[in-house]
């Protein structure tokens, strides 16, 4: 019996965990209470690392489609196919005929992340999307406008804060997102103990309301409306205390200028949310000692995400609880991907997508419109994609459209484990090893961590043979289309960890297993800004420049009923319902619904409906659930397990439905995030 130490990477919270494994099978898995971030916390998805690592469905090597299905192909002979279509592709069409998407787990993936961008660049394409825009993109774009980098996010500080207000997050079920805060219902409890407060703001009473001392329902889509009232109601009451960032800090006048406009009466029938509740919320959270707001992907993925997440910002930063220990802060992450960053490095708008003319940021396209460049006809449509650690057609809008087209393109190159909804319309999958296969460094979620720490582990199994890292997988195919080696992300990693703030390395880290503390968080501006003039600016032009498309929904009425999304605890995105550990019991993809509105549809739970939308029609079954807000009904992403031709015996067994086929254009104008959340939907009895 041998023990490991290694951190979960499953998703941000990268729980330490510590693995017994004998006869090269794991024996027992359970949190490491060594680990100085986690103290031992998991949650039940840790257990699903030891099936992902026994999947039989789980693709080991090359897959190469035939006339007679899919055929086992060898790694070499599959790099060179891989690279002499993608060469046909460019020299009949151009470099912008093949489209990327990267997925989530790409950024869970230290090998994978440190070496994707080498292989993007050996295929010269503008037209690259990830999962980005359908999550945190306007956290991204508030970071760029206010602090100048959009890697600089500020972080709840949330081991020493005494007023959390949550909006549009779970952090029970999702383990803290843009806040890698393992254990976070312990967290939680410990400052309630202390004499915190937790508020939350959710059209559902969540499994994190349920937990906190107050819940306000709120209508989808206008929590910009509620930020406002709060900010108009700090200046109004004169509670605005700017602390230690006074001088620094840029806009003030056009802040309360801007949020003038929607006092709480003004807002309340829009939000839901009666004046005299957002007073108090507005007064409570200025007046406590110490208290950090902090919204999530109730927020981003709307069509006012940008509005949300700078608002967000900006009520911490009125309330001197910017930089400040229990307010929102910047971690300091051994690996600082900002060592280098200079002002102004970070491009947008440099060119457009074709069809919608949507602006680039940062080098990507908003995914929502990569269907219309694949279906679009003339000169640079897209004829090729490859995904890398995704499934759009589960997770991006429109997605049974996007399944349709992607039968059509000539040719789709996945580098993923899994034969799944999108992969099964691959020409070639080459399959990375994955899980507890990898050695992992988490290179990002240190950067949104609430408290320093590092580790590097190494991976448990051996690589079989037959098998490959992402990375090797990018490094031969960016050798084959340039002739040039990329640099193994170990050796980018040391030198990250060399020359980063805390002067380790991996030899360093990998002798300390359960990893490093440096400790809290700590202040760090205007040294780690990157404006350019050392100046926050609290008023960005662009999200000013984006009110009157807020205000001008103040005469909108409310469509009889939206749909939202939730997310579960035994679940992860799509490509998680494969793992049996994970999906005994009953299914789950299940639309709540209000007592009140199921009277009113005459359905009671179990019962089928109908839910239709602009793009799509779904059916699923109804969970009678007085959970919701009136009007709002829920279903999860990431199910819909029902496409021919896919290998995944355990979720076809769930087959659920995809809530996105009935999302799609809709779009955060101001930062070109997908608007997922409050989809008008119209819902009908299935007839017996
Ligand atoms: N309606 C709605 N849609 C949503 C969301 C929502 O809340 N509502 N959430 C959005 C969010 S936040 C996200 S992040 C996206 C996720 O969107 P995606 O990333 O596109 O979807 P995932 O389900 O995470 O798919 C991950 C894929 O990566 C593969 N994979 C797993 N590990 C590895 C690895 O180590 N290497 C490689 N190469 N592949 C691997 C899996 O087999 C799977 O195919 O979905 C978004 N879509
Ligand atoms: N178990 C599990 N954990 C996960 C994932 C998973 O799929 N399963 N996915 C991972 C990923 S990729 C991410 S990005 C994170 C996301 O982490 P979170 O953002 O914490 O997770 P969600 O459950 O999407 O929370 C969004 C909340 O917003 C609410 N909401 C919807 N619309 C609105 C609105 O208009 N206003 C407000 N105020 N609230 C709204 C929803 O009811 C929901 O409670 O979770 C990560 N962790
Ligand atoms: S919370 Fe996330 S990191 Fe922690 S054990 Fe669960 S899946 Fe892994
Ligand atoms: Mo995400």
């Amino acid at each position: 019996m041998t023990t490991h130490y290694r951190a979960c990477n499953l998703c941000e919270a990268i729980c330490g965990l510590r693995i017994e494994v004998e006869d090269g099978r794991v024996r027992d898995l359970r949190g490491d209470p060594d680990d100085p971030l986690s103290h031992g916390a998991i949650c039940p998805k840790a257990t699903a690392l030891i099936d992902l690592r026994e999947d039989a469905d789980r693709l080991r090597t090359p897959l190469v489609r035939t006339a007679s299905g899919f055929e086992p192909i060898g790694w070499d002979d599959a790099f060179d196919l891989a690279a002499e279509r993608s060469r046909a592709i460019e020299a009949a069409h151009g470099g912008d005929a093949i489209a990327t998407y990267l997925g989530n787990p790409n950024v869970h993936n230290s090998g994978s992340m440190l070496s994707s961008s080498g292989f993007l660049r050996a295929l010269s394409t503008r037209n690259r999307f990830t999962a980005t825009s359908v999550d945190q993109l306007p956290h991204h774009v508030a970071a760029l406008e206010m602090f100048g980098h959009p890697m600089l996010l500020p972080i709840p500080d949330l081991d020493r804060t005494d007023y959390f207000l949550v909006m549009g997050a779970n952090p029970l079920v999702s383990n803290g997102s843009i806040m890698t805060a393992p254990g976070i219902r312990e967290r939680l409890r410990t400052m309630q103990r202390r004499g915190g407060r937790v508020v939350t703001i959710d059209p559902r009473r969540t499994e994190t309301a349920q937990a906190a001392d107050e819940h306000h329902f709120i209508r989808p889509g206008t929590d910009a409306l509620l930020l406002l009232a709060l900010i108009a109601t700090i200046f109004d009451e004169r509670l605005v205390d700017l602390g230690r960032l006074a001088p620094l800090l840029d806009g003030l006048d056009a802040l309360r200028d801007a949020a003038t406009a929607y006092a709480p009466e003004r807002v309340a029938a829009h939000t839901g949310i009666a004046p005299e509740t957002t007073r108090e919320i507005a007064r409570a959270f200025a007046r406590a000692p110490r208290a950090v707001a902090y919204g999530r992907m109730g927020l981003s993925v709307q069509a006012f995400g940008g509005l949300c997440q700078w608002l967000v910002v900006a009520l911490n930063a009125i309330t001197g609880n910017l930089d400040e220990p229990g307010g929102a802060m910047w971690p300091l992450p051994a690996f600082d991907l900002l060592l280098r960053a200079k002002p102004g490095e970070v491009h947008e708008g440099r060119y457009r997508s074709r069809v919608r003319g949507l602006p680039e940021f940062n080098g990507e396209l908003p995914v929502v419109t990569m269907l219309d460049e694949i279906t679009t006809p003339g000169a640079g449509q897209v004829r090729a994609l490859v995904t890398i650690a995704g499934n759009p057609v589960l997770s991006t809008p429109n997605g049974a459209a996007l399944d349709r087209a992607l039968a059509e393109l000539d040719f789709v190159l996945c580098i993923d484990p899994y034969l799944n909804e999108t992969t099964r319309h691959a020409h070639l999958i080459l399959p990375p090893a994955i899980g507890l296969e990898v050695e992992h460094y988490d290179v990002i979620f240190h950067h949104f961590a609430v408290r320093n720490t590092a580790r590097v582990n190494a991976p448990v199994f051996e690589l079989a043979d037959e098998q490959r890292f992402d990375w090797q997988i990018f490094d031969a195919l960016a050798q084959r289309l340039t002739g040039k080696a990329l640099a193994p992300p170990r050796e980018r990693l040391d030198a990250g960890l060399r020359f980063g703030p805390r002067r380790t390395s991996v030899d360093e880290l990998l002798a300390h297993p359960h990893g490093v503390d440096y400790g809290p968080l700590e202040s760090c501006m205007p040294q780690r800004l990157l404006t350019g003039d050392g100046r926050i600016r609290l008023a960005p032009r662009r999200f000013l420049d984006d009110l009157p498309r807020l205000r001008a929904t103040l005469d909108d009425r409310p469509p009889r009923f939206v749909a939202i999304g939730r997310r579960q605890l035994r679940s992860n995105n799509s490509w998680m319902h494969n793992a049996p550990r994970l999906m005994r019991g009953a299914d789950r993809c299940t639309l709540l619904l209000h007592p009140d509105d199921a009277a009113d549809l005459g359905v009671e739970s179990g019962a089928a409906v109908h839910v239709e939308s602009d793009y799509g029609r779904i059916t699923v079954p109804v969970e009678v659930s007085d959970e919701m807000m009136r009007g709002v009904v829920s279903l999860p992403h990431g199910f819909g397990h029902t496409k021919p031709g896919t290998r995944m015996r355990v979720a076809t067994e769930h087959p659920g439905a995809s809530i996105n086929d009935l999302t799609g254009d809709a779009i955060d104008a101001a930062t070109g995030n997908a608007a997922l959340n409050g989809i008008p939907v119209r819902i009908a009895p299935h007839a017996r």
